[in-house]
């Protein structure tokens, strides 16, 4: 019996990080009886065959998972966007913050592509909400040695939408990477789902790093918030005014009196990422309506 780690899932065969190398495995009859569903990052244990290959037979409990990719223990989520090409669109990196706050993920942004655009104006928005943000440049090598620093030792997932330069980031970063890139579509601006799997990459030191597909949008039902009245608590920089709203029940959205608006107005959150609150909060409402 060994112990390993899932790096990567595909059509049912799992390659498992045991032993300082990669196992391809199955997974056993009580995995797929258990209807498991294994994730990459899945802690499991492993029988090796003779043959040099595995069998999953168990899973070890997980510590936290996320749906939007599909990971399962990470201690960092590290949302890629680009400065431009494409053009940063706050409602789906806001939707990956939230998610990653339900789940107590710490998480952090990456504003890749500085030769090409301006990444001052998404680090003032993330800054000011508390996130760490990173100004990098695939390209040029700038700033990935801080990012790489801040890694170290952890498992982290790159997500983000597609073209962004999640891929070319983990090759700059990770020299022995060599990942697959892509063009961005010239008529829409926007990637061409390069990576089509979630992947961890054991650069040393302890670090695992996931690439994973690109989205052009997601929906929010994916999003684990069990309803609209969990979204406060998702939006951290929202954290201190909680409790100072005129009303009690105040929703946020528009109430005179609503120390939310309030701090928006006085900059102290920032106009894009209340926008994202309220429309998600619609879209949770709406969502718990069907139901
Ligand atoms: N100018 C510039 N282009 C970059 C930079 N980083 C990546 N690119 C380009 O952006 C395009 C998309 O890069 P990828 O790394 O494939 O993007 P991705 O986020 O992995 O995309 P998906 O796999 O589709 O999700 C490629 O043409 C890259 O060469 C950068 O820092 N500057
Ligand atoms: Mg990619
Ligand atoms: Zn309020």
């Amino acid at each position: 019996m060994t112990e390993g780690v899932v790096i990567r899932e595909k059509k049912g065969l799992y390659s498992v990080a045991a032993d300082g190398r990669t196992v391809p495995c199955h997974a056993g009859s009580r995995i797929r009886k258990g209807g498991f569903r294994l994730l990459a990052g899945d802690r499991v244990e492993i029988e090796l065959n003779s043959d040099g290959s595995g069998f999953i037979t168990a899973l070890l409990p997980r510590v936290n998972s996320l749906a939007r990719p599909l990971v399962a223990n990470i201690d960092l989520f590290v949302i890629v966007a680009a400065a431009a090409s494409p053009a940063p669109y706050p409602y789906n990196i806001d939707k990956l913050t939230a998610m990653a706050a339900k789940r107590g993920i710490e998480t952090a942004i990456a504003v890749n592509k500085c030769d090409v655009g301006d990444p001052e104006p998404l680090c003032a928005v993330y800054g000011l909400a508390g996130y760490r943000c990173f100004r990098v440049c695939a390209a040029t090598g700038e700033g990935v040695g801080e990012l790489a620093a801040y890694l170290k030792g952890k498992t982290a997932v790159f997500a983000g939408a597609s073209g962004v330069g999640k891929s070319s980031l983990l090759n700059a970063l990770f020299s022995g990477c060599d990942l697959q890139t892509g063009e961005l579509s010239r008529r829409t601006e926007r990637g061409k789902n390069t990576t089509r799997h979630t992947e961890f990459f054991a650069v040393g030191d302890g670090t695992y790093i996931a690439d994973t597909p690109g989205f052009t949008s997601f929906d929010e039902e994916n999003l684990g918030i069990d309803g609209k009245g969990e979204l406060f608590s998702c939006f951290p920089e929202f954290e201190p005014f909680f409790g100072k709203c005129r009303w009690r029940g105040c929703t946020h959205t528009k109430e005179e009196g609503c120390a939310i608006t309030e701090a928006v107005r006085g900059g102290k959150i920032a106009a894009s990422r209340h926008e994202s609150y309220v429309r998600l909060y619609g879209a949770l409402a709406e969502i718990s309506r069907r139901r």
